[in-house]
């Protein structure tokens, strides 16, 4: 007989707590869960009063936004972690849930956006947590540590050069890199991810220039007053291909667009550009055609 266990999550204030590095990346919420309720009666997905009341210190920020963790139950063969709003797609997507040494990787889960506009991220499980009531469990948040570009408001100077981030992927693979600003703007910036050729002499070797060897996504950005500083992920995939070449190109990163009229926001005459060297390696290589770089 299936029983559904539902562990009704509260936070208190952390003490000092074991070192969470093992997990990588950056943590945004490390709290103590008390298992509060195991049985039927608190696993109903509408509006969960009974269970929120009893929730504190269950808040985090990602991407210069404030959540709330509204309730995180296990039951019925799942884990289901419940927001009180939606976070963007390529937020979500960075945001790994450990509860105790297990991760629950927001990419492998479904999202569903159910009444009062909350957001629940669920993962199916084989084998239901043997949580009790008054157990603790540790439950932590986190997001990869910053990788990628940071765009540089104001007049660029030499100082704030610096050597563009390289990736490379697989033909029908992908990776990624991050975006971020390097100043608080005061109104909306749009930054757009494209593509360019890359352009040095005696680089090319064998790896030939091609821009449609890979795609990028998404293709723009906002950042604004509050999020400027969280890195935004963008996701580059290599294109499979009927030749048996290697192929590189540039991601290039710039501001497009500000919705300032403030001549003193860093980012007003928008001008910040990057490249991202990206390589994508064929699949049908034998590794003879690899280039000089
Ligand atoms: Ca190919
Ligand atoms: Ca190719």
């Amino acid at each position: 007989m299936a029983v559904a266990l539902v562990a009704l999550a509260v936070f208190f204030v952390h003490e000092s707590r074991p070192a969470s590095a093992e997990h990588g990346g950056v943590t945004i919420l490390s709290a103590d869960l008390t298992v509060a309720f195991s049985g039927f009666g608190c696993n109903s997905q509408s509006t969960g009063s009974e269970c929120s009341s009893a929730l504190n210190d269950d808040d985090f920020t990602h991407g210069g936004v404030a959540y709330e963790i509204v309730k995180l139950t296990s039951g019925g063969g799942t884990i289901d972690l419940r927001l009180n709003k939606t976070i963007p797609a390529n937020l979500k997507s960075d945001l790994t849930l450990y509860l105790d040494a297990m991760p629950f990787a927001a990419a492998d889960a479904v999202s569903s956006t159910l009444t009062n506009a909350n957001d629940t991220l669920r993962w199916s499980i084989t084998t239901a947590p043997s949580w009790s009531v008054g157990q603790k469990v540790d439950v932590w948040l986190r997001v990869p540590a910053f990788t990628g570009v940071e765009l540089f408001g104001g007049d660029l100077d030499a100082s704030d050069s610096h050597s563009a981030p390289t990736l490379s992927v697989a033909e029908g693979g992908s990776a990624t890199f991050m975006v971020k600003l390097s100043e608080q703007p005061i109104a909306n910036v749009t930054v757009s991810i494209g593509k360019g050729t890359v352009s040095c002499a005696g680089c090319g070797g064998n790896w030939h220039d091609d821009v449609s060897a890979g795609t990028v996504s998404p293709t723009t950005l906002t950042f604004n007053f509050s999020n400027w500083d969280a890195g935004q992920t963008v996701t580059v995939t290599g294109v499979a291909d009927d030749d048996s070449v290697h192929e590189h190109f540039l991601a290039l990163v710039y501001v497009s667009s500000t919705a300032s009229t403030d001549p003193d926001d860093p980012f007003f005459s928008p001008e910040a550009s990057e490249g991202v060297y990206v390589t994508v390696t064929d699949g049908s290589d034998d590794g003879s055609q690899h280039g000089g770089l």
